[in-house]
């Protein structure tokens, strides 16, 4: 059989345009369109973050004019969301503010930053909120917040928002009153806090951690007593919030690590297809960022995306406490999980420059 003459000219042109015609995309052509942006690491700093997030408390009401009186941290790449799968948001409820009862299938958690008196509920479970403390509100339990104390309270909520409207799963039921009744106060925790002892008679089997609120003082306990006896070369004394019945992440799609960083410390750099938005919960340093260094002090934020390298050092003088939300379950469950170490100067990444871009390294 004779070989064709290759298509080109306007013979191609043709042939690209009947296909085009019926929706038909020859990808031999190299690839159309722009590629997607890529997500850049960044770091919010509380001290401009803060004034902000009050300030909406002036523009709008929970309740009144919103749902939820929330700001999302959004970095360069990205129109929505903290990274490609998470959004991690920053509310405010002030004295005598209540957020309605709503539940959702995106799966959402809190880390409480600041304030005291407000209280959420989980499926009737009131759950009072402390800075340090972590409140899970699984995929489809009622939530409702309130607070009755006399400071703003400020949180950060982490949820799988950008995954689950990717997988078109995104479904929303409002609660017919306010606030759904209470029925127990602390009661997942009276239950399940233990970790290693639990309920006898109960078997029943949730796709998330059965324990909701995972007090500060034992977190930090628990990093005193790892810090002890043991510690990782990447992430220094990082410890993963665990599913008391499973032993493994309290969410389907999100895990949560706390981490100290002892002073001077200067972890090895490494990098995997998880990503991961930080809240400096103590102290102060800085991590190393695909060769951009971010200085961090205490409350500030910072988003790590996807296969980028990264380090972090907590200054010699103070010891640092990183609070982090990563997408690892949904990798590991996809079996789409790759870690890689960083080989070269020691495993320490040379600083090509400092964030914000423009300063000099
Ligand atoms: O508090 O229930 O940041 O429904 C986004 C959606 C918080 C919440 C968010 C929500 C909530």
């Amino acid at each position: 059989m004779p070989l064709l003459d290759r298509l080109s000219g306007e013979a191609l042109k043709q042939y690209v345009d009947a296909a085009d015609s019926i929706r038909l995309f020859p990808l031999w052509l190299g690839r159309g369109g722009e590629a997607p942006p890529e997500i850049e690491p960044f770091l919010w700093r509380w001290s401009e973050v803060q004034p902000l997030v009050l300030k909406s408390g002036e523009a709008v009401t929970p309740d009144r004019d919103v749902e939820r009186r929330i700001m999302g941290l959004t970095p360069p790449g990205l129109e929505r969301g903290s990274t490609h799968t998470l959004v991690a948001n920053l509310q405010l409820l002030l004295p005598g503010e209540t957020a309605p009862a709503h539940r959702h299938t995106p799966t959402a958690l809190r880390w409480i930053l600041t304030g005291t008196g407000a209280y959420t509920t989980v499926e009737g479970d009131k759950l009072w909120m402390e800075p340090g403390d972590l409140i899970l509100t699984p995929s489809w339990t009622w939530h409702d917040h309130a607070n009755v104390g006399n400071e703003p309270m400020i949180w950060l909520d982490g949820l799988d928002v950008p995954l689950v409207k990717f997988l078109k799963a995104n479904f929303y039921e409002a609660f017919p009153e306010d606030q759904h009744p209470v029925t127990g106060v602390g009661e997942s925790m009276a239950k399940y806090a233990s970790g290693a002892l639990r309920p006898a008679w109960e078997d029943q089997e949730v796709p998330y951690s059965p324990l909701w609120h995972y007090k500060w003082d034992r977190t930090y306990d628990a990093l005193k007593n790892l810090a002890e006896v043991s510690s990782s070369p990447f992430d220094d004394v990082a410890m993963e919030y665990s599913d008391p019945a499973t032993g493994g992440p309290v969410l389907r799609t999100m895990t949560c690590w706390i981490q100290l960083l002892r002073p001077g410390v200067q972890t090895r750099a490494h990098r995997h297809t998880s990503s991961k938005v930080y809240q400096v919960f103590r102290g102060e340093g800085y991590s190393v960022i695909d060769g951009q260094r971010f200085d961090w002090t205490e409350g500030d934020f910072f988003v790590v995306p996807s296969w980028a390298w990264h380090e972090h050092a907590s200054s010699a003088e103070t010891e640092s406490v990183l609070f982090s939300i990563q997408d690892t379950p949904i990798m590991k469950s996809l079996a789409l999980y790759r870690e890689e170490p960083y080989t070269e100067h020691a495993g320490h990444q040379p600083v090509t420059s400092h964030f914000p871009a423009g300063k000099p390294a």
